[in-house]
């Protein structure tokens, strides 16, 4: 995977389509999909990412790059939850930022390990207090890859609490990554670095309530 690594980013910086897939499916001869996804497009667009930092890649190529991604992913990863019967008591949303590609990957990882999701897509905290009230939803998740965005967390927790909702909150995304305890400075009840990681709290706290 790491020989595959420097090949996809040198596509994927060159949005080259067909070079970017043509990579994506030979890695997922060696592996499934949704570990390729976390071991190949995570790691690339974090590179990415610190490379526009440093001026060597411009947004052009981030926006693009992550929109080739995207398509991959949409194609490659489950984003209906097959023969769903019941109404879902978790949901995902972005909040405030147009980072989707993060909640794709964590929606569809949560979908094909059995675990039914409302999908949200994007919100500002009103919208999302809201829908969480009205769908009675008790596991929320969050994405946010702005820190602004993620300092929203606490507003949403604060209105969530004072409505007398017993809802737990995870967090993810770059703001969390750079700064570990700011899942629990936002009110967060827990946070995870990557997809496997959502799906496990996810488990947890479903367990601890039946
Ligand atoms: C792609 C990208 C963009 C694309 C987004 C396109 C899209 N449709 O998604 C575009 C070009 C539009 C963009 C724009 C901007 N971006 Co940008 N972007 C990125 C980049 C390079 C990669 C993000 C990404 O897609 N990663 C791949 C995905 C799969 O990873 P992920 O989202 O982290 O998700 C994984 C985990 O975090 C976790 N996870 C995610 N969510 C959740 C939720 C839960 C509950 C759990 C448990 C886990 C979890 O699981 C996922 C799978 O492993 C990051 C760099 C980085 N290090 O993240 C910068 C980054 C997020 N961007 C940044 C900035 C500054 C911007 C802009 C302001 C730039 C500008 N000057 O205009 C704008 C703002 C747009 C806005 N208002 O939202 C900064 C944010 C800095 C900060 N601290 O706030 C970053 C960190 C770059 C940097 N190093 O500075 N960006």
């Amino acid at each position: 995977m790491h020989e595959l690594s420097s090949e996809f980013r040198d596509a994927l910086a060159a949005l080259d389509r067909l070079r970017v897939e043509t990579i994506f499916q030979k890695a997922t001869l060696l592996k499934p999909a949704i570990q390729v996804v976390e071991e190949l497009i995570v790691p690339v667009m974090a590179q990415l990412g610190d490379e526009w930092c440093s001026g060597q890649v411009a947004l052009s190529q981030i926006y693009m790059g992550s929109r080739i991604c995207e398509e991959l992913v949409e194609r490659t990863l489950p984003s209906l939850a097959p023969g769903r019967k019941t109404r879902p008591r978790q949901a995902i949303a972005v909040l405030s930022d147009y980072h989707m590609l993060g909640k794709r990957i964590v929606l569809s990882t949560l979908r094909t390990s059995g675990l039914d999701v409302l999908d949200y897509g994007r919100m500002e905290v009103d919208e999302l207090v809201e829908r969480v009230r009205a769908d009675d939803v008790k596991i929320l998740l969050i994405s946010t890859l702005m820190l602004p965005a993620a300092l929203k967390v606490k507003t949403v927790r604060k209105k969530l609490d004072a409505a007398g909702s017993r809802i737990r909150i995870a967090v993810g995304g770059a703001p969390f990554l750079f700064d570990r305890q700011l899942w629990q400075e936002v009110g967060a009840d827990a946070m995870g670095r990557n997809a496997s990681e959502a799906v496990a709290i996810v488990r947890r706290w479903r367990e601890e309530e039946s």
